[in-house]
């Protein structure tokens, strides 16, 4: 008897449970909100974490940082284009000893969108190597809202935008030097625009990713999807339980 109920309410749980863990399946149910975590490129031991919220034309953005090289500067962009995603965290480029330059991996998080410069520096992609403008910490919290086009803020809201920050001390050196030349500015060594670190931005809530999962590239969003869900169904087969125990405490 007991089995057979307990049984029935595994079963109804599972049915009920699955849905209601998917919550709102629709990639616009996400009110506009992104988060990305961002991991190492170029063995640099750097991470990160970045929220996005797209109110229309406006992004408003926090990054926080460790792992990078104190007192050099960052710059640090949302990238657009490509495959938007992130290169592979061991991937090699044409730069020092087989670092990854950052037109190495243009095809995959494409071209600078903004640059997440601090104020009053300018945002367009021209500025992308104000290196005035960015932080020069190791670690570091950055937050700002950024007017964007109509385009960007769309491809942003759809999960387009991978963030990238620059700035690896390859050889230990404590600053930004040696031979090799940067590729986007050959007035600066590579080792000052170099990618140290890269997270995609992807809705925040356990939404189903806009066209399936993205392949390729290091992206963990199709992995947090399942764990989630598997933690939603443990939770409520839990709370069924608990349930059913409370009235069985009650009608005995
Ligand atoms: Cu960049």
């Amino acid at each position: 008897m007991r089995k057979t109920r307990l049984a029935a309410i595994a079963a109804s749980v599972a049915l009920v449970g699955l849905p209601l863990a998917a919550g709102p399946a629709s990639a616009d149910d996400h009110g506009g909100e992104l988060t990305a975590e961002l991991s190492q490129l170029n063995d640099s031991g750097a991470s990160g974490t970045a929220w996005a919220k797209v109110d229309g034309t406006n992004v408003e953005i926090s990054l926080e940082t460790q792992g990078l090289l104190d007192g050099a500067p960052h710059a640090q962009h949302i990238h657009i284009g490509g495959q938007n995603v992130c290169p592979a965290n061991d991937q090699e480029g044409n730069g020092f000893e087989g670092a990854l330059q950052v037109s190495d991996a243009a095809d995959q998080y494409g071209a600078v969108a903004v640059s997440l410069t601090k104020e009053p520096g300018m945002t367009g992609a021209e500025h992308g190597l104000d290196v005035a403008d960015f932080p020069a910490e190791g670690s570091y919290s950055y937050s700002r809202t950024i007017e964007v086009s109509e385009e960007m803020a769309q491809q942003i809201a759809a999960g387009d935008g991978v963030v990238v920050v620059h700035g690896v001390d390859h050889d230990g050196s404590g600053k930004y030097d040696g031979d090799t030349k940067s590729d986007l500015d050959p007035e600066l060594p590579s080792e000052a625009t170099d990618p140290a670190a890269c997270g995609e931005l992807n809705a925040a809530q356990m939404s189903m990713p806009h066209g399936g999962v993205e392949t390729g590239g290091a992206n963990t969003a199709g992995i947090e999807y399942p764990t989630a869900l598997a933690f939603g169904t443990l939770a409520l087969g839990l709370g069924g339980l608990g349930l059913f125990a409370a009235r069985r405490r009650a009608t005995n």
